[in-house]
């Protein structure tokens, strides 16, 4: 599927507003990528699809993680980290997606995790710092990605998990070994 088609399949799936996000995304991740040496390509297809299921019911989400067993653990976890593994499912299997770096990048968007690929940290900072963000200390995490891809990584963590615990929101264990993983 060419990016325009895939571009009009994704805009079908989501509301207005989160679309113009995904474009968003896409368009960092390229920069990203670019940046740091990352196939483009996989960057802009994994960004265009990484929130594809972002819209749908909760009750879906579930049975569709649910139907591979739920390999990461988030149906114990908040009901947002379910449409990352879910959104992966449905690239590969409503739109043919077999890359399996692409699938990933989709799949740990949300919490990251440890060891990832330079794809999945381009589509995780990409996901963070796209120019529709604004959320204080937005602009250190876009500082961060102009020099470094890890670093950034590092930022977007310890910025997510200072988030989260300030909420008082359980942490997934893929945020946290993103976190110390990074700092290696
Ligand atoms: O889908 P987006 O809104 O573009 O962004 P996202 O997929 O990165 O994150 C969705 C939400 O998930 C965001 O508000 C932060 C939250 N999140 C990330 N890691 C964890 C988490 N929430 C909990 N409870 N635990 C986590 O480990
Ligand atoms: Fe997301
Ligand atoms: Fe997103």
């Amino acid at each position: 599927m060419d990016a325009e088609k895939l571009k009009a399949e994704v805009g079908k799936r989501l509301p207005l507003g989160r679309f113009e996000h995904v474009l968003r995304v896409a368009d960092e991740a390229v920069r990203l990528a670019e940046r740091f040496g990352i196939d483009r390509e996989q960057a802009k297809t994994a960004a265009l699809l990484h929130d594809v299921a972002k819209a749908m019911p909760k009750d879906e989400l579930r049975r569709l993680v649910s139907s591979e067993g739920d390999p990461q653990g988030v149906l114990d976890f908040h009901h947002e980290l379910w449409h990352a593994p879910a959104g992966a499912l449905i690239a590969e299997q409503e739109f043919g997606i077999r890359d399996k770096a692409i699938l990933d990048a989709i799949r740990f968007h949300t919490t990251g995790r440890k060891g990832m690929s330079g794809l999945e940290q381009v589509v995780y900072v990409a996901d963070m710092i796209e120019p529709g963000r604004d959320f204080p200390g937005v602009g250190e995490l876009r500082e961060a990605a102009r020099e470094s891809l890890k670093e950034s990584v590092l930022a977007c963590s310890a910025h997510n998990i200072r988030y989260l615990a300030g909420k008082r929101a359980q942490i997934h264990p893929d945020t946290l070994e993103c976190f110390n993983d990074s700092l290696l």
